[in-house]
Formats: structure tokens, sequence, C-alpha cells
């Protein structure tokens, strides 16, 4: 039978919990116990230091060919505020956030109907050129698909080619939640699950790192988040290519997906980034994308197993097209002074995980 008490023991002896164990968590309103649970597993990983990186977001168009039910950021081309960069202006955003100490680019978009895969090569040489020590992070696996889909190349050429353009890494969107029955109610049009994962696989035994996010507080179950994270965390068994665990708190408005809820609370954020902390042994840093929590939340969530705050981007649409609350951009001093505040030591990283510099 599972108790809190055998699940404790387990984490305990830095043993790994099953899924129905995970499950029993998520049913559980034990929060402070799971919490210190999460904060041991943490511990033993990271000990105090809480990692952020300075880093831009940029998002080269919001028309999208999904039109996934709860982005409320895409458009249909032609449609009110639908907008695609120039070259220049994602060249120019790139630069500047080189001057401004940024060391990271992350750029993500909706799937254009008409750019051409050549496009997105083009500006990641572009910023390449115009801010050379700047790391891209660039392009969901879902993008990746599109690309190989519009260009007739396999995932594999699709991978190469932006390599040699400047790719360095990818983000982890596009995974929403991976569970089939899920994706049919929330975005029928994207990639399966399966798809998914085999296109991260493939990054991974190209070289890349990648992150991997969980969308939730919208239509799944515990049960769904559970098997979410066990196929990424089979997935992490066999490659080692995943990064960081970023679970995105659902943004409720201006979306198609009509719930009945006003976005997730702050007790079911904390359980989550906590339960996956103690799920995902296999992952080596979770982190709080402090745009969907909130500040204070985010802020809260190292106590309860996250090692790593994102970041210090300058311009957030995705989340805040959804009605985020948080603000645009936090500086590097309002990340150290958030991490102080709680009791951990600030250490700013790569997109690499090497570490730049302790506070
Ligand atoms: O895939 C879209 C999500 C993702 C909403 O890898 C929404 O470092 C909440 O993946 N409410 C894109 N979420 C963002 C993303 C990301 C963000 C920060 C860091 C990293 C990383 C990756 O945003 C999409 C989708 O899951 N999203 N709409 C919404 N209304
Ligand atoms: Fe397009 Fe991504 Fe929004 Fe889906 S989540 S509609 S794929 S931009």
């Amino acid at each position: 039978m599972i108790t809190f008490e055998t699940i404790s023991a387990k984490v305990r002896a830095n043993k790994r919990i099953s899924a129905a164990e995970a499950e029993f968590l998520f049913n559980s309103n034990e929060l402070l116990e799971i919490g210190e649970l999460a904060a041991l597993a943490n511990e033993r990983k990271n000990g105090r230091n809480v990692l952020f990186n300075v880093n831009r977001h940029i998002n080269p168009t919001n028309i999208c060919v999904n039109r996934c039910a709860f982005c409320a950021f895409s458009r249909t081309a032609g449609e009110d505020g639908a907008y695609t960069l120039a070259l220049d202006e994602i060249c120019r955003r790139a630069v500047e956030a080189q001057g401004e100490g940024a060391t990271e680019v992350h750029i993500v978009g909706g799937l254009h109907p008409d750019l051409a895969f050549e496009f997105y090569e083009e500006a990641l040489r572009a910023i390449r050129k115009a801010a050379p020590s700047l790391h891209i992070k660039a392009f969901t696996a879902v993008e990746i698909e599109y690309f190989s889909r519009i260009a007739s190349l396999s995932i594999e050429q699709v991978l190469e080619r932006l390599k040699t353009a400047g790719l360095g890494s990818m983000p982890g969107g596009g995974a929403e939640i991976l569970v089939e029955e899920v994706r049919q109610q929330i975005c029928p049009e994207k990639i399966s699950g399966a798809r998914w994962l085999e296109i991260i696989r493939l990054a991974h035994l190209a070289g890349l790192k990648t992150n991997a996010t969980m969308l939730y507080g919208h239509v799944e179950a515990p049960a769904d988040r559970v098997a979410h994270m066990e196929m990424l965390r089979t997935l992490q068994d066999e490659t080692g290519g995943f990064q960081a665990f970023i679970p995105l708190a659902f943004q409720p408005e201006n979306s198609d997906l009509k719930l009945d809820v006003k976005g997730t609370s702050g007790l079911d954020d904390l359980k989550t980034l906590a339960i996956a902390r103690i799920f995902l042994d296999n992952f080596d840093h979770i982190k709080a994308y402090w745009i969907m929590l909130g500040e204070k939340i985010a802020q809260v969530s190292l106590a309860f197993g996250v090692n790593d705050l994102d970041g210090t981007v300058v311009e957030e649409k995705i989340g805040h097209d959804a009605g985020a609350k948080s603000p645009q951009a936090l500086t590097r001093d309002d990340i150290i002074r958030l991490i102080r505040k709680a009791d951990k030591i600030p250490v700013e990283r790569d997109t690499l995980y090497n570490l730049i510099r302790c506070y």
C-alpha cells in the first residue's frame, strides 16, 4: 500500500518513486511535507545555490497555422495584432541584449505559413555574426518538425543545418501534456506527444541539449501530469540530454480554452514543482518560470525543490498575451535580491549550466 511514509522513506534513501506514488502525492494536500521532501532532493543535487541566467526572448512571429486552443499569442495571417519581425529587427534585439549583459537569446515563434526555412537559418547566422557572445537557444520540437515539412528535409538534416547556422541548444516548449487524449482537447493540430519525444531524442543524439516543459492547470488530470513526467524521465534515462524541467502554469485569459478556473492556485503550483523535483530524479534542474507563476510564488518555490529561475526576460509575449500579471522584466539585481531573501545563494549561469558568477 502506498502511504506518505513509504514515499518519504524512498526519497530519504535516494530511491526513485513510482508513477503511482507521484499520483498519490498529487492527490494529497500535505503541501509542507511534500515540499520538505522536494527540498531534500534538491539540496542533495544543488546545495543552497539557485541559478539564473540573463537572457532575452525574441518571438519572430505570432502567425501560426496551428492555433492551439490554449494559446492567446498566436494569430492568423492578416488578423489584428499579427506580426512578423524583419531579420534586421531580430538582429537588433539580439545586439541590444548582448550590450545589456545577456548571455543567451531564446527564440521561439509561431508556425508561419509563408516564411521559408532559410529565413530561420539566416536569422541565426545574422545573430551569430552581430552578437557572437550570445548562446542561441531556439526552436521547439514543434518548430523543428514544421521546418522539416516545409523544407522537405529529415529532422536530422534540419538540426544539422541549424547547428551549422549557430543553434546552440533548444528550449522545452511544445510539450504541453504529452498524453494524446489531452492533446486532442487543447492542441489537436500540434504534433503528437510521441513525435515531440522522438524529435527531442534526435536533438539529444545530435548533441543539442534541450529543456522540457509541462503546461498544467487546464483539462488534464493528475494522472496525465504523472504520465507526462514519466515519458520525460524514461527519455532522460536513455539520452541524458535534458537540462531543466519547467512546469508552465496555464494563463487562461484570451484563450479559446473556456474553463471555469481563473488560473492555477499557488498550492497547485508549489505542489507541482515539488513533485517534479521528487519524481524526476534524473533531471538536475527544476526551473520556476516566474513569468507564469508570479514573482512571489517563484520565490517561495525555492523552498519547494526549485533551483533555477528564468530569467531576466526583457520582453515576454506568450504569457502576457494570456493575461500574466507578472512584470515584463526583472533585472539581474531584482533576481539576486529575490534569491537572497529566500536564504539561498544566487549564481549566474550560462545556457549550458556553466557557472559564471556567485553573488
Ligand atoms: O509551448 C502557451 C506555453 C510555451 C500559454 O525551455 C502557455 O527554457 C501558459 O516553452 N499559459 C512556450 N503557458 C514557452 C516555453 C518556455 C518558456 C520559458 C523557458 C523555456 C525554456 C521554455 O508556452 C508553449 C506553451 O506550452 N504557453 N500559451 C498560456 N496561455
Ligand atoms: Fe502556434 Fe505554439 Fe501557439 Fe500552438 S502554442 S498556436 S504552435 S504558437
